[in-house]
């Protein structure tokens, strides 16, 4: 078998690392048998490139962010909804890897798109850069906010008065540097990996959303697999649910010192109180209405009404 897994960030970054022991597993389980290729961002097109590759088959894997699929998987878009988990990321990683609404009602959305998700998983608590600093809404007005392509999240933005601009990340060290836009949100490997705070002169640690990644597959490619191979491929899923979880705990805590100490770039780093979080807080609680009345129909509604109370039993 020969089989391609793509993944939307770089060697070094937790979606290529995890794709690559994830590739390593399966050839040794596998005697030999299956060889993935793993590639990095920027080699097959863009992030939404991407999803339509494994869509039409064209790669088997791919790590796909929710935030890509907002114009086709309306449903997926509810992981836009800022805080909507709870700020112990152990406790959000058991609630991705258990719940119903995600694992069997959003992946059946998933695949009537012809994408399988086998996972979600997180990549870490999501910090605001800008080039101001970003404590209050009122200084989010204006601001030219860089996004992901997923509608939701620029009415998120919006709701706090920003001015928000869907891009790839493949753009946005330069866009930030040329001041085509003013801040993005990220967790913090991503932040200093992307060297985004070279460009940025302030950080937030607002932990406003959670990142979540999807490991997904070509849904024809894996029901036609011969069962051994697929209960393979399911089994070296679990066992990586661990492994992302310590590689996102381990670079995001290392490299939120190397933001810190950088002498060459230095960039404020402020922690909003959980009053100042409380001010976002009020205006992104009424985008669940938005989300639920304009955007999905009564699945979707049921999908989000069914996590949140997913999200209460695991407090
Ligand atoms: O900001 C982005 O779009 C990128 N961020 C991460 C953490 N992974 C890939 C994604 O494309």
């Amino acid at each position: 078998y020969n089989w391609t897994f793509v993944t939307e960030e770089m060697e070094g970054q937790v979606q290529y690392e995890y794709a690559r022991e994830f590739a390593d597993r399966l050839h040794e389980k596998s005697d030999g048998d299956i060889n993935i290729e793993v590639f990095e961002f920027g080699g097959l097109g863009d992030e939404v490139n991407q999803v339509e590759q494994l869509q039409s088959g064209i790669v088997e894997f791919a790590i796909v962010s929710p935030g890509f699929t907002g114009t086709m998987v309306d449903e997926g878009q509810l992981f836009a909804l800022q805080f909507l988990f709870t700020d112990d990321m152990e406790l959000n990683q058991h609630i991705l890897d258990t719940s119903e609404a995600l694992n069997v009602h959003l992946a059946n959305k998933y695949e009537q798109h012809n994408i399988k998700p086998l996972a979600f998983w997180t990549e870490g608590a999501m910090q605001w850069t800008g080039n101001r600093e970003l404590r209050t809404p009122e200084d989010f007005n204006g601001f030219k906010m860089r996004t992901q392509e997923s509608p939701l999240i620029v009415r998120s933005y919006q709701a706090y008065g920003a001015d928000p601009t869907p891009m790839s990340w493949g753009e946005l060290y330069t866009s930030l540097d040329r001041g085509v836009v003013d801040g993005q949100e990220n967790p913090i490997f991503f932040i200093e990996d992307a060297s985004f705070h070279e460009v940025q002169s302030h950080m937030t640690i607002s932990r406003h959303n959670i990142y979540v990644a999807m490991t997904t597959v070509n849904p024809d490619f894996y029901n036609g697999l011969p069962e051994d191979i697929r209960n393979m491929i399911d089994e070296t899923v679990e066992e990586m649910r661990p492994v992302g979880f310590e590689l996102q705990a381990q670079l995001n805590e290392e490299l939120l010192d190397s933001i810190i100490d950088s002498e060459t770039h230095p960039t404020e780093v402020i922690e909003l109180t959980e009053a100042e979080r409380d001010a976002f807080r009020a205006l992104a609680e009424p985008v669940r209405e938005y989300f639920v009345n304009e955007v999905v129909d009564e699945d979707g509604k049921m999908i989000l009404e069914m996590l949140q109370s997913e999200i209460e039993a695991a407090q």
